[in-house]
């Protein structure tokens, strides 16, 4: 039997709760049941475990995540063994029909897995991309996995689509088999040992559900008790869940302007009962300074720092932060705007349709960049409009559209706002003129 994992004892007992994050009761109950592992003992009587030992207890502990019991776990370490394979080698455990010979091989990097688990989900090869992560979850800790091989592997998905590279429907498999991976990992994730809930949501119109999966799963396997409300989760009766769950800390994930302004009530709401608020996504990344307009507290950069931030908030009790109040000229535009947003859109219909951009296009930039234009004023800061602009200009060079269309677009849009919002849409009028010079010398 191939045996790769070094077999001298060197580990102690602590050493290896650290390492697998198996209770010490744990680890001695199974070696009692199940004799798996069963380390050497010093000559005082401690247990001192190999390499192997640990992956041993690294790969029980991934079947537990994936939903078998720990006696099913066994039966199925026993069986490989029966047929000569070694398990920790093994990944192919499907009780069905012999399936295709393994593509992987155990003892990669997680940055090889990740590689070779977003090449897969672009081949739209399932069963490979479940392997590689079967076999993932079986070397590395579950955290690892997740940040490692599905964030940075969905990041890289998404930065392919961006430079056309690669498909929507590429990216809307990959992203599917995360979510239904994070889906299970979830369902079988420990009953919390921390009383007090966290609530989880996506704001209005913000349907990336992913990132809050992870950090509900994060804060799961710290023993908190997380709960995750799902997608587009609207203000309405929003205090009542507040009531009925009575959450230690809320926290929102936004990933682009509109849905990062859609934040705003709930803050205030939050604020307003005495609950702690905190929010992270890539939006925030994308524009320093934008979290200092939300009465919440900012997790972090990344979906690592979050389980800390959180435990930090809810042990002190966060109180919100003061943020500058709105100016009146922007408060009188967001007004005008939302009661003329049918007729800007008309006017920009009628003085667009002889130009090059066809009407699902046109669609499509109108709603953006109308929700642009409101989450800007409503989080104080038409600048940072900049940052999708960029995006636009980026996506559009990458999909061969041709970049003056963008200026031109943006000069009608002004132009619309002026005529249909008057004096009042001033500030969007000038936003619009800087955003062209910006491209004009960039
Ligand atoms: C999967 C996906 C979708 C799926 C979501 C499925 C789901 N249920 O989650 C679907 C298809 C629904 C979707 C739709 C859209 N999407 Co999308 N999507 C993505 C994709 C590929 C992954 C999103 C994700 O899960 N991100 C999480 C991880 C993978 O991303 P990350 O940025 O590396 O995360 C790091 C940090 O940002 C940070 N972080 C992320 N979240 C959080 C949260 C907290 C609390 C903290 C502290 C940190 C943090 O930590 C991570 C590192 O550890 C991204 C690509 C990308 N780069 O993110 C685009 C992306 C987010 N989508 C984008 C866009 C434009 C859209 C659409 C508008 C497309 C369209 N034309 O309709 C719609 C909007 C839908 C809506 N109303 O919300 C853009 C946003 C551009 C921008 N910068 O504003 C992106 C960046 C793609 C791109 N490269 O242009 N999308």
């Amino acid at each position: 039997m191939v045996n790769q994992f070094k077999n001298e004892p060197t580990y102690n007992l602590k050493a290896v709760v650290k390492e697998t994050g198996i209770k010490p009761d744990t680890l001695r109950a199974w070696e009692r049941r199940y004799g798996l592992p069963q380390p050497e003992r010093t000559e005082g009587g401690h247990r001192i475990f190999t390499q192997r030992d640990i992956e041993t207890l690294k790969w029980l502990s991934a079947r537990q995540e994936e939903g078998l019991s720990i006696s099913r776990a066994v039966d199925l370490w026993h069986k490989f063994e029966s047929e000569g394979q070694d398990p920790l080698l093994s990944l192919d455990y499907d009780t069905g029909p012999a399936t295709e010979p393994l593509k992987v091989l155990s003892g990669k990097t997680i940055d090889e897995s990740r590689k070779a688990w977003v090449a897969a989900c672009s081949e739209f090869d399932e069963d490979l991309a479940e392997q590689i992560l079967n076999q993932a979850f079986a070397q590395f800790s579950p955290e690892t996995v997740v940040l490692e091989v599905l964030v940075k592997g969905l990041h890289s998905i998404g930065e392919g689509w961006y430079r056309g590279e690669i498909t929507v429907q590429q990216e809307h498999f990959a992203s599917s088999l995360a979510l239904r991976r994070l889906d299970a990992l979830i369902a079988a994730s420990p009953t919390p040992t921390r009383k007090r809930t966290v609530l989880i949501a996506c704001p209005p119109e913000d349907e990336h559900t992913f990132s809050s999966l992870v950090l509900t799963y994060l804060l799961r396997r710290r023993g908190r008790r997380a709960l995750f409300l799902g997608a587009n989760v609207p203000f309405a009766q929003f205090s009542d869940a507040l009531d009925q769950t009575k959450p230690a800390l809320v926290v929102m994930t936004a990933q682009d302007l509109h849905t990062a302004a859609q934040q705003l009530p709930f803050s205030d709401l939050l604020a307003e009962r005495g609950i702690p608020f905190a929010f992270g996504g890539l939006v925030f990344n994308l524009r320093p300074g934008l979290h200092e307009h939300i009465r919440g507290h900012l997790l972090g950069e990344t979906l690592a720092e979050v389980p800390d931030a959180v435990e930090r908030l809810i042990a002190a009790g966060a109180k919100p932060p003061e943020v500058e109040p709105i100016p009146d000229e922007y408060l009188n535009a967001i007004d005008a705007l939302k009661v003329k947003e049918n007729a800007v859109i008309a006017g920009l219909s009628h003085f667009l349709q002889d130009t090059s951009m066809d009407n699902c296009h046109m669609a499509l930039a109108n709603l953006h960049l109308t929700r642009g234009v409101l989450a800007a004023l409503k989080l104080g800061e038409l600048d940072y409009l900049n940052q999708d602009i960029l995006w636009a200009q980026g996506l559009i060079e990458n999909y061969q559209i041709p970049p003056e269309s963008l200026i031109d677009y943006l000069r009608t849009y002004g132009e619309v706002i002026q005529n249909t919002l008057g004096d009042v849409g001033q500030p969007i009028t000038e936003a619009m003129q800087s955003l062209i010079e910006e491209l004009n010398a960039g």
